[in-house]
């Protein structure tokens, strides 16, 4: 029996429940008494699963049968999370199945937890990607997700006395009952060896060694099913699983060495680069998955269209970041040595299908690959990204302005030191559309990385402001604010986030703030609960909740946020007799495994969090918890509990931000700096109900530019230097005094993310935060626009934008 349309959408849970308990003997094949909690996922899912085959299948067909244009969106990191509410939810159908679990003695929400989240990505540029393909799907717009499968993907965070730990993520122990593996849809990806020319002129690339790519398909379920949409992600298969002679005569490691190759290269996400075998395997990971999926995309568009050169009016390939960017090379080779055409006419087409999005401008985030191991590993593409950048910079020549400086910074090759290939001057050179994250970021990328490009290509670069899916981060994870807003503006908000605006008016409506604070705090109460249990954390829901929650990185400022803590703490002790307002600090975030000093961040968040929760001078006062394995879910459980979101980067450093739109949406008031996206934010919700301060991203530029003494500002900031003197001096680690003295001291020398130049300002703007939680009414009025004000941070209409603007499918 399989669960149709009709079986999920009837209100009789009979058939659902019979479709479950039949999925549960005959593919599990256990009984309802010896399943356990897993099975019983895995039941549901594949039930579930029957509903969205048919549809998915129907979206294929209709797309192929109207000859549609299609997006390609290709991506090293897709952070999708669970999938099981989220497919339940968009499909409508989550009260049917958790009455027909409910008929079976299960309960819907116990299993849902136990689904591991997919840790394909490691932070707001893959949990992006995640957000666009939902969007896509419920636009209906015929798209694929491309990346690889990794077994063990991102790492799981455990805190040990403080530090952070890192573990394999097992996230397929289980199995993966949403993934389907297509055999048939297999590729030859090949690394090293010689190009051969032939006399005809043609060129001939064979490679030393080859791996297999196998597709595997992850169905991406769009709102109210709209439309469902392929996630194919590669795993990697030897073609020669053993070699038997090698195994015969004894050498049996040898003999497995094919696969064991292949199954490193889809291990982990972000292999560390410290050596020069991880960056080789990050390259490798790169070209396979870039290749396996331009093969795929010139297979389908040959299959369904017949015609090479149609390929830009047919496929749109947006390059998430420079990971994939080896992508332009690789269908440059496809067209030239498979297709015949020439090499003009290669590029026009190659340039006419890529887009490309940059997220960040942090020099040590621009990919180079070292020409040797470039050339070592792509011998082929090495010489078509020559003949590009032999083209490219004549081209630049003929510009007027264009000096020997500016062809340096143009050309693809980095001459400066140890020749490298630069990816961000590839993908820029190799697309018709470059665009940035958000406003500012955009602007910067004119002024900074990309000037001299931008200044031989005026029109190529755009914004397109980031969104974030409404389904995931209002609908799935906050229910009661979503049952509210629905009591209160009707359903329209469902299908347009924009529609939001109608709640505008109900701020002023004292009995509606009222049951909007209690929504708040059940989550409240939810979030307090859950941090018992899993970390025994105690919090009074009824105090304020600060979150930081995001990557740790030093340009983030989480030690901007951690210092603050401390001065609070010692104010507090000092002047116990003022009204202080209770506050809980919430940090979570991983650390890149080799980032000594973003390490060192998580140690001292735990220091001071132990410190000050077992002082009992400040008692209710003031808590602070770091929340071990932040995750997708993890951020749906603690952001609808969130009253302050701390969105505090250096100015100019955070491309834009998501994590900012979540907790707007989801009712937080915002502390932040003017940048990224947090920009936008304030233009929406306006000066009086967000709270920026510190240094514009000019005035940091100005402050490197002309030298600036974090000392002196130390030295003048009691409030400051006492608590990084506390700090330094080891208040926060007596088994080790020493510990914090070289993080301290690198605030008063350089101090290059302007943690000192900002903290006064930072300071009195959360005493501003204090005023404003002690006028209750004015708080949850704020509260209340901001989740009016933010629709239009919708993933929705970023889609709309990408789809008009740049892929020209809509
Ligand atoms: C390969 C290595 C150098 C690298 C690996 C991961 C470089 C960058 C990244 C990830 C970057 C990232 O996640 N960027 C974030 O993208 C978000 C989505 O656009 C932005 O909101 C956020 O500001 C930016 O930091």
């Amino acid at each position: 029996m399989t669960a149709s349309i009709t079986t999920l959408h009837v209100d009789d849970p009979q058939p659902l429940a019979d479709a479950i308990l039949d999925t549960l003997v005959h593919r599990i094949g256990k009984d309802a008494q010896a399943a356990r909690t897993h099975d019983w996922l895995a039941a549901t899912i594949l039930t579930v699963r029957n509903e969205i085959i048919e549809r998915w299948m129907a979206s294929t067909k209709a797309a192929h049968a109207a000859g549609a244009k299609r997006v390609y969106y290709l991506s090293l990191e897709f952070l999708i999370g669970r999938l099981l509410r989220d497919a339940l939810s968009n499909l409508g159908v989550m009260e049917q199945v958790s009455a027909a679990l409910r008929s079976l003695g299960v309960d819907l929400a116990e299993i849902e937890e136990i689904e591991p989240d997919a840790a394909l990505g490691n932070g707001g540029l893959g949990r992006l990607a995640a957000c666009f393909m939902e969007s896509l799907a419920s636009l209906d717009v015929p798209a694929y997700g491309y990346g690889i499968r990794y077994v063990n993907g991102m790492f799981r965070q455990r805190i040990d006395d403080g530090w952070q730990v890192e573990l394999p993520e097992t996230w397929l122990a289980h199995g993966n009952p949403w993934e389907f593996e297509r055999r048939e849809s297999a590729y030859f990806v090949g690394f090293g060896g010689e190009v051969t020319g032939t006399d005809d002129g043609a060129v001939h690339w064979k490679p030393q060694e080859a791996v297999e790519a196998v597709a595997v398909d992850t169905p991406v379920v769009g709102w109210r099913g709209r439309r469902v949409n392929t996630l194919r992600l590669w795993t990697a298969r030897a073609f020669d699983p053993i070699r038997l002679d090698r195994f015969n005569a004894g050498d049996y490691q040898g003999a497995l060495a094919g696969q064991l190759a292949a199954e490193t290269l889809v291990r982990v996400l972000y292999p560390s680069d410290s050596s020069p075998a991880g960056q080789e395997l990050r390259l490798r990971q790169e070209y396979f998955f870039s290749s396996a999926s331009i093969q795929d995309i010139v297979r389908r568009h040959i299959q369904y269209f017949g015609n090479i050169r149609t390929l830009a009016d047919k496929a749109a390939i947006q390059l998430n970041d420079t990971h994939p960017a080896v992508s332009v090379a690789e269908l440059m080779r496809l067209l030239i040595d498979h297709h015949d055409l020439d090499f003009d006419e290669a590029w026009e087409i190659t340039r006419a299908t890529f887009g490309y999005t940059n997220h960040t401008l942090l020099p040590e985030a621009l990919e180079s690959w070292p020409l040797p191991l470039f050339e070592r590993l792509l011998p082929r593409h090495m010489q078509l990204v020559y003949a590009i950048n032999a083209r490219l910079l004549r081209e630049a020549r003929k510009v007027e302005g264009v000096d020997d400086r500016a062809i340096a910074a143009i050309s693809l090759i980095d001459e400066g030191g140890e020749r490298r290939v630069r990816m961000a001057n590839l993908a820029f050179a190799g697309s018709h559309s470059v665009n940035g994250v958000a406003a500012l970021h955009t602007e910067l990328m004119k002024q900074t990385v990309f000037a001299d490009l931008h200044h031989l290509f005026p029109d190529r670069i755009n914004n397109k402001t980031n969104g974030i899916t409404p389904r995931r981060w209002l609908q799935q994870c906050n229910p009661g604010l979503t049952a509210l807003i629905r009591e209160a503006i009707g359903p329209k908000f469902l299908d347009d986030a924009e529609a939001l605006i109608d709640l505008e008016k109900f701020g002023q409506d004292a009995s509606f703030r009222e049951r909007f604070a209690k929504v708040k705090r059940l989550n409240k109460v939810a979030l307090s609960q859950h941090l018992k249990t899993d970390m025994g954390l105690a919090i009074d829901p009824d105090a304020l909740f600060d979150v930081q929650i995001k990557r740790i990185h030093e340009y983030k400022r989480q030690l901007l946020n951690i210092i603050e803590t401390v001065a609070l703490y010692d104010q507090i002790r000092s002047h116990p007799e003022r009204d202080w307002v209770p506050r809980v600090k919430l940090f979570a975030g991983k650390a890149a495994s080799s980032y000594h000093n973003a390490k060192l961040v998580i140690k001292l968040a735990n220091d001071v969090a132990r410190r000050i929760n077992a002082d009992p001078s400040v008692g209710h006062l003031l808590k602070v918890g770091f929340v071990p394995n932040y995750n997708v879910s993890l951020a749906e459980k603690i952001i609808p509990a969130a009253d302050l979101s701390e969105q505090i980067s250096t100015a100019g450093m955070e491309a834009s931000g998501t994590g900012n739109m979540k907790f707007a949406l989801n009712g937080a008031l915002t502390i932040g700096t003017l940048d990224g996206a947090n920009v936008e934010i304030r233009d929406h919700v306006g000066d009086d109900h967000i709270v920026i301060f510190g240094l514009t991203a000019d005035e940091v530029a100005a402050k490197r530019r002309d030298g600036y003494d974090p000392r002196s500002v130390i030295e003048a900031s009691p409030e400051l230097r006492q608590a990084v003197s506390a700090i330094a001096s080891g208040v926060f680690s007596p088994d080790d005094p020493n510990r914090y003295a070289g993080l301290m001291g690198g605030l008063y020398d350089g101090d290059w993310f302007m943690v000192a130049a900002d903290f006064d300002a930072y300071h009195a703007a959360q005493r501003s935060v204090d005023r404003r939680w002690e006028d209750r009414d004015g708080w949850v009025r704020s509260a209340i626009h901001n989740v009016a004000k933010v629709g239009w941070f919708s993933s929705d209409r970023t889609i709309r934008q990408y789809a008009s603007d740049i892929w020209k499918v809509m």
